[in-house]
């Protein structure tokens, strides 16, 4: 087949899913066109049939605000029409899926591909809710043929927040990882850690990510010196220091920004915590799953659809500080329980979220399109 990918093309779950779907597709033999304003930053650069198309955006002094989704729009037909492409998969809605449905409206019926929009999360769960797009991220569900979530929590969130009465898939997040370039020893050397043990978290520090609760979390853990919480940030930590200042906690805390060898990191982990109060799946503890880290997180969204309390880590109810403490003490002084936590997570990643589980998912689909059309 002939698939065109859009998203976003910085560090971010939805864009990580959909860069390595275009991969893993290109490695079953299918030509994809990925088409962003650039190129996404794991997309190998020479990599059989895989093709970047950049979306030119002009900054006329006319506007006040530089628009992306007309020339996004012009550029999916325009690829389209000169690719033949079977498949066009957007990844979150806003402003993707409204560009696919203009980019058709510009195309003969014999050159128009078929739609499918990947919701994510707050493509929903935030815009979903705005006014000011909700209806037309409605309108752009209702042009795509088809449309997936990657959660049943996000499937639900769809109809509930946006309305959406059509067919929705839920094909779950996938994680392939690489192979470390670096060992657990040298990167643990690095970080200066020695004998406490990491806690990692990895996020784009959004507000939903409630680094507030990560940091009063870190405070109560007991013994202070039994751990170093690395966080590996998609974004600047530094206004966050002045709270671990605050808390006493600034000596615990070693920061790395956008970093790309996030296996590096999974591999010398020994928790992962992640404490935010709305997350359609989380990716980063599939990502710590697949390296037999176990997690501790709040029991939000998706999260209990990725996670087994008790099995294959520990999920915590929103909000309470004190709980995530204790749950990350439990895992601090069990080796054992770590272990098995660890053992079961990679187990259970293997099984139902691994690329050769999860991308056949999406190519059945594709297929089912292309029968239908
Ligand atoms: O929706 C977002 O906030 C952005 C998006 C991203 O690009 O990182 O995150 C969402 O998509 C990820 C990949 O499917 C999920 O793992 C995240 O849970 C989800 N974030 C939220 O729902 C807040």
């Amino acid at each position: 087949m002939k698939i065109g990918i859009t998203c976003y093309p910085s560090v971010g779950g939805s864009g990580i899913i959909a860069t390595s779907l275009g991969i893993s597709l290109a490695r079953r033999g299918h030509e994809v066109h990925f088409i962003s304003y650039e190129r996404p930053f794991r997309l190998p650069e020479a990599e059989p049939r895989i093709f970047f198309h950049p979306v030119v955006i002009n900054d006329y002094g006319l506007f006040k605000y530089p628009d992306y989704t007309l020339p996004l729009s012009v550029k999916m037909a325009e690829v389209s029409c000169r690719h033949h492409l079977d498949i066009l998969h957007v990844h979150y809605a806003v402003p993707h899926a409204t560009a696919a449905a203009l980019s058709r409206c510009m195309l003969p019926p014999d050159k128009q591909p078929r739609i499918i929009t990947t919701l994510h999360g707050t493509d929903t769960t935030l815009l979903g809710a705005d006014p000011g797009y909700g209806p037309a991220i409605l309108h752009a569900l209702h042009q795509s043929d088809a449309v997936t979530t990657v959660s049943e929590f996000l499937k639900n969130e769809t109809r509930r927040v946006l309305g959406f009465g059509g067919h929705i898939e839920v094909i779950h997040n996938f994680f392939e990882p690489e192979r470390p370039s670096r060992s657990r020893e040298a990167v643990r050397r690095d970080l200066g850690i020695g004998d406490e043990l990491m806690i990692l978290h990895s996020s784009n520090l959004r507000p939903m990510k409630r680094i507030d609760l990560l940091l009063e979390t870190i405070a109560r853990i007991r013994p202070r010196e039994s751990f170093k919480l690395v966080v590996l940030a998609g974004g600047d930590f530094s206004p966050f220091m002045e709270d671990a200042r605050r808390l006493g906690v600034d000596d615990r805390i070693i920061v790395r920004e956008n970093v790309l060898e996030v296996e590096d990191y999974l591999q010398a982990a020994d928790i992962a915590l992640y404490t935010s109060e709305s997350e359609s799946f989380c990716l980063s503890i599939l990502e710590a799953m697949y390296f037999s880290c176990p997690s501790v997180s709040t029991a939000v969204g998706g999260i209990p659809e990725v996670v087994k309390d008790g099995i294959s880590g520990l999920l915590v109810p929103f909000g309470d500080a004190d709980q995530l403490a204790r749950a990350v003490e439990r895992l601090i002084k069990n080796d054992t329980l770590r272990a098995k936590l660890g053992q079961a997570g990679k187990a259970e990643a293997e099984k139902e979220f691994s690329v050769d589980v999860v991308v056949p998912q999406y190519e059945q689909l594709y297929e089912n399109q292309l029968v239908r059309a």
